[in-house]
């Protein structure tokens, strides 16, 4: 299906011998701080990113000098989850090999910028050490599983939890590439050993991603998803899921083709053989049919529209040698986290705090990584990374309670998560720069300076407790979900952003383009008067975002 005119990615993967590629003689070469280019494409497959630091491109350029490449490393963390260890473990690593900024992505895992070419191999094997990975976490191939993250949210949590680290296994790739290159063990020989039944040696078309979601929270954005497993639960009893399909949020400025797109329920399976056959099949459509010509249009989302809703589930159906049955009914109410102290039925304990941006470090009154470090010490908590970019200290026994808030206070972390106001801690933004190849604009280093400026114009209107989702990135790819955030800023070029209104608060409706590439001053300007006349005119209840979309609607 659509072989011809296979893009030059293709190409690579193929001839790649299982992703071993040339990365061995690139990762020796001394002479340049970064790799081969086809090596580039190969080890996001293995986690990782070559970047340069894109604030010096121009001083070296001028002085003649190479770029200052760096590596950037992504976990796979199914579910988001870490042990006190491996938490301990990763706060060393990030202090020895990278800037010693933790950055909890989008995507409930942690990633380290900054990586020199000489300490990826030190990292990886320090990671496997404590038992962690980064297999899998970029490439086309399936990401990181998420599944929603606080086990106050059913008191099965830990049974569909459990899908996630099952979905990860499945899907991950034969090849044992990065055991050999990265942890140097021994090479394999007879290659049919790695044969891979479900990549072959072409692997997908494109990135693939799957959430599970635990109604009536959709923390995970479960309709951003190539798959989303929404769990049915009865009776504290897990029925099964409703599988949604064809979830993705990128676009790329002025291609039309491209288009963001919220996941189609297609049905419900019922026993976990079903659902992780439904699931396996799903991926092989996609392989077999998924559009490898241009990677504009490659997602599943692209193929599902192209080849129909009727046909993709007919082929579903027949590849899985089951019906699927009709999808049950479920409710979502919200994205949030519970920031704070929570219970579950257990009376074990949850502490949420807020991390801005997902950024652990050690910066001002907020001592958020020696705190954590502290945490884990004790030995008394997991850590849970959310998909909204924050960290939950889990499954605390109440008689330990009080040792672990006596160290979050002692570091700030309580003050902050409280003081932070609503909209800061609803917020998201993206990396961007400067690591982020593709960023037009800032993310993550901005989107706090404009909520500054954001925060009084709320407390002009007494609109300070209202929970309202702003999701900023640098660039259209949508890295922060902005599609579908009730106020979504679009990085077009430095400082100019488009401008997004008009998600809802559970993650089931994209927003809508209102104005494009403003800068700092109409942005807030705008926001000044939709904010003042939401104050005046909203209904009982109405969020923020649903007015915005009647407003637009209206006009
Ligand atoms: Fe993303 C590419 C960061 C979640 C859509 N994303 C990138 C890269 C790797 C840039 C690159 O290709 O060189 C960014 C690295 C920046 C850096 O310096 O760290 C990057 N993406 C991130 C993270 C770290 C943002 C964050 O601040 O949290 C998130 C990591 C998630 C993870 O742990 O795996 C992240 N990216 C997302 C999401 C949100 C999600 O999945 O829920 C999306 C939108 C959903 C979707 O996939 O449709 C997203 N990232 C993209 C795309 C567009 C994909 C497409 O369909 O076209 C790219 C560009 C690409 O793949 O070509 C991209
Ligand atoms: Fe980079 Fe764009 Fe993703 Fe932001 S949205 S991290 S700028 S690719």
């Amino acid at each position: 299906m659509l072989a011809k005119n296979l893009s030059p990615i293709e190409k690579i993967k193929t001839e790649s011998s299982g992703l071993r590629g040339s990365i061995i003689e690139s990762l020796y070469n001394e002479i340049t701080g970064a790799i081969r280019e086809d090596d580039q494409a190969v080890i996001k497959f293995h986690g990782m990113y070559q970047q340069d630091d894109r604030d010096q491109r121009e001083e070296r350029a001028a002085k003649k000098l190479d770029r200052l490449y760096s590596f950037m490393i992504r976990l796979r963390l199914p579910g988001g989850f870490l042990t006190p260890r491996q938490w301990i473990a990763s706060h060393e690593i990030a202090g020895k090999n990278s800037t010693g900024v933790i950055k909890i992505t989008s995507r409930q895992t942690i990633q380290l910028h900054g990586l020199i070419k000489s300490k990826i191999k030190p990292t990886i094997a320090a990671f496997n050490a404590a038992e962690l990975d980064s297999i899998a976490t970029c490439g086309d191939i399936n990401r990181n599983v998420l599944c929603t993250s606080n086990p106050i949210q059913s008191p099965i949590h830990e049974e569909v939890f459990a899908y996630a680290d099952k979905i990860s296994q499945l899907l991950m790739p034969k090849t044992k590439a990065y055991y050999e290159i990265w942890l140097d063990q021994e090479k394999i020989v007879d290659r049919k050993v790695e044969e891979d039944p479900l990549y072959e040696d072409r692997y997908l078309p494109r990135k693939f991603k799957i959430a599970i979601a635990i109604p009536p929270n959709n923390d995970v954005d479960v309709f951003a998803n190539d798959i989303g497993l929404i769990a049915v639960i009865e009776n504290n009893k897990l029925l099964g899921f409703n599988i949604a399909i064809g979830g993705g949020l990128s676009t790329t400025h002025g291609n039309t083709n491209t288009y963001a797109r919220l996941a189609t329920v297609i049905g419900f399976s019922d026993t976990e053989d079903r659902t992780l056959k439904a699931v396996y099949e799903i991926v092989t459509i996609q392989r077999d049919f998924g559009n490898r010509s241009d990677r504009k249009l490659a997602r599943l989302k692209y193929t599902l529209d192209r080849v129909g809703l009727d046909w993709f589930k007919e082929e579903l159906e027949r590849r899985v040698g089951f019906e699927l049955q009709e999808a049950r009914p479920y409710q979502f109410t919200s994205r949030k986290d519970y920031f704070g102290w929570v219970s579950d039925d257990k009376d074990v304990w949850h502490y949420t705090a807020f991390v801005e941006n997902g950024r652990i470090t050690d910066e001002g009154k907020v001592k958020l990584k020696s705190a954590l470090l502290e945490v884990a010490k004790t030995g008394k908590a997991n850590f849970r990374f959310t998909c909204n970019q924050n960290v939950i200290l889990s499954d605390v026994d109440l008689q330990d309670k009080s040792g672990v808030e006596e160290i979050l206070n002692q570091f700030g972390v309580v003050a902050n998560t409280e003081a932070s106001s609503s909209l800061r801690k609803n917020s998201m933004a993206c990396v961007a720069l400067n690591t982020c190849p593709l960023a037009l604009a800032e993310g993550q280093r901005y989107l706090p300076t404009l909520i500054s400026k954001i925060e009084p114009i709320l407390k002009k209107y007494f609109l300070e407790e209202e929970e309202i989702i702003i999701r900023m990135t640098g660039c259209p790819n949508g890295c922060a979900r902005p599609y579908v955030a009730e106020i979504g800023l679009v990085g077009t070029a430095l400082g100019h952003y488009n401008l997004h209104f008009g998600g809802d608060r559970s993650g089931q409706r994209l927003n809508r383009p209102y104005k494009e590439n403003l800068n700092e001053e109409s942005i807030l300007m705008e926001l000044d008067g939709w904010l003042g006349r939401y104050r005046l005119e909203r209904r009982m209840g109405e969020s923020f975002g649903d007015y915005a979309l009647r407003e637009i609607k209206l006009n």
